[in-house]
């Protein structure tokens, strides 16, 4: 018999005392949350000792996988060394200065400088300070207007949520940041209608020009996207939406910003999302993969059009967090980017098991009863999941579609994520062959179950 004494007296001091981000907490003071123990390279044990392959990485993180010896000694030996220092007033240390240099010589394009924050949501609202304060130097500081697209993600501060475009967000703890303009999001499958995905792509990308011609160019300061949408359910724009987006933001100088947190560091089989998809952004956030999950960092990589402005105005840039740079942090992330070089790993995701997971997944759930789509590149995937594949038609608001089969792969030993009613996959990259065929079959076996528990 197993001795549940542990994991009900964690979750009975969890139900007094912590209050879950994105959750109805007093929901799941009644059902009890599982209580996650130890992990070790794609799987985690709970409490109970169940054995859990992590298809989502954590929370699109963990991109070297769970019990990585070298990234805990890096934190290890940079707390006894120095644990905390800042980069405020006039000092630095090696990690910041180390990892500043390691990250430009991955990123793409002319990003050859970087901010350093604490949180994906930081790097965000660096991102919007200083496209704004880019644009007040160059003597424009009306043009100040930021544009995103519906249903992407960019965090949870106020910066955050109010950039991404989440209705349930929106609607909480307002109001908004002034200032911000929202476009479609290029979801063809979802919202394309009688469009093919070429004709699709374009109407969305030219739904920018649209909105930068209804703003007035002069007042627009950036376009922020993910290169895919992560948390808004794993979109794949069609492929010719960037190059028109790109060719928008050049016509009327409007930057681009990439928010990289999720597709940065070899999640699509670059070491960005913005290489997979041929986009060339002035400025970019990245977080997550950055450390894998190890300890928390994240930054904005500035291409040398806006980090030569901030550096010849001979002014400071009055943004920062004490949590700039922080030196175990930063060592973490250097080992972490180190091990992925030495690996080979982003090569193994664009070349082999990305490939094979994208194949895998169409080949043993595209006929699935349940399956209308199954979109993706590298270690992401996006799986819709409706009542007709012909029509595409929903199972409606009385069924919840995706948190029945999230249920069923929790009860299975599998991770996946459900937006709305796509499941969604990220597991981490040191993922093998054999791992994905058990992901893949644990799916199969859940959507099984939930076509089941629907039927
Ligand atoms: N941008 C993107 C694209 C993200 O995915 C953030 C910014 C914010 O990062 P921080 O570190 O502040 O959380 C994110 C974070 C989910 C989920 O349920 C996704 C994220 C965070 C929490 C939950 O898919 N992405």
């Amino acid at each position: 018999m197993t001795d549940n004494t542990n994991t009900k007296a964690i979750q009975s001091l969890d139900a007094q005392h912590h209050l879950h981000p994105f959750t109805n907490t007093g929901a799941l003071n009644k059902k009890g949350p599982m209580v996650i123990d130890r992990a070790e390279g794609v799987y985690l044990w709970d409490s109970e000792g169940n054995k859990i392959l992590d298809g989502m990485a954590g929370l699109w993180c963990v991109n070297m996988g769970y019990g990585r010896k070298e990234l805990a000694d890096a934190a290890y030996q940079q707390m006894q060394q120095l644990p905390y220092y800042n980069t405020f007033f006039q000092t630095t240390h090696a990690p910041a200065a180390e990892l500043a240099k390691e990250i430009a010589s991955v990123t793409p394009g002319d990003l050859n400088h970087i901010f350093f924050a604490g949180s994906g949501s930081e790097a965000i609202d660096t991102i919007i300070r200083m496209v704004r304060q880019y644009w007040n130097i160059e003597g424009k500081p009306y043009k100040n207007i930021l544009i995103s697209r519906e249903n992407a993600y960019h965090g949870s501060t106020v910066g955050g949520t109010s950039l991404g475009g989440m209705g349930g967000m929106h609607g909480q703890g307002g109001p908004l940041l002034p200032g911000i303009e929202r476009i479609c999001q290029p979801y063809w499958y979802g919202e394309g209608g009688d469009l093919s995905e070429e004709a699709f792509g374009l109407k969305c990308a030219q739904a920018l020009e649209e909105k930068i011609l209804a703003v007035g160019p002069d007042n627009v300061a950036a376009f922020v996207a993910e290169p895919i949408q992560g948390a808004g359910g794993v979109i794949v724009p069609p492929a010719n939406y960037w190059a028109e987006i790109q060719r928008i933001c050049k016509k009327y100088d409007v930057l681009l910003a990439c928010d990289e947190v999720i597709c940065g560091f070899g999640r699509t089989g670059s070491w960005f999302g913005s290489d997979t998809l041929g986009i060339t952004p002035d400025i970019m956030s990245m977080a997550k993969g950055l450390s894998s999950g190890y300890l928390p960092i994240s930054a904005v990589a500035v291409g040398d059009r806006i980090s030569n402005a901030f550096i010849e105005h001979d002014d400071d840039f009055n943004h920062g967090f004490t949590y700039s740079g922080h030196p175990a942090s930063a060592a973490v992330a250097l080992a972490n980017i180190k091990l992925m070089k030495k690996e080979n790993i982003v090569e193994y995701v664009g070349k082999d098991i990305g490939p094979y997971l994208q194949k895998k997944l169409r080949d043993t759930l595209g006929d699935h009863p349940l399956v209308g789509h199954i979109e993706g590149m590298g270690l992401v995937a996006g799986i819709a999941l409706v009542k007709d594949k012909e029509t595409k038609e929903g199972f409606g608001d009385d069924i919840d579609i995706g948190m029945i089969c999230r249920d069923h792969c929790f009860e299975n030993g599998l991770i996946m994520r459900a937006v709305g009613s796509r499941m969604i996959l990220s597991p981490p990259l040191v993922i093998s062959h054999a791992e994905v065929d058990e992901l893949v079959e644990k799916a199969l076996l859940c959507f099984n179950l939930t076509l089941k528990s629907v039927s």
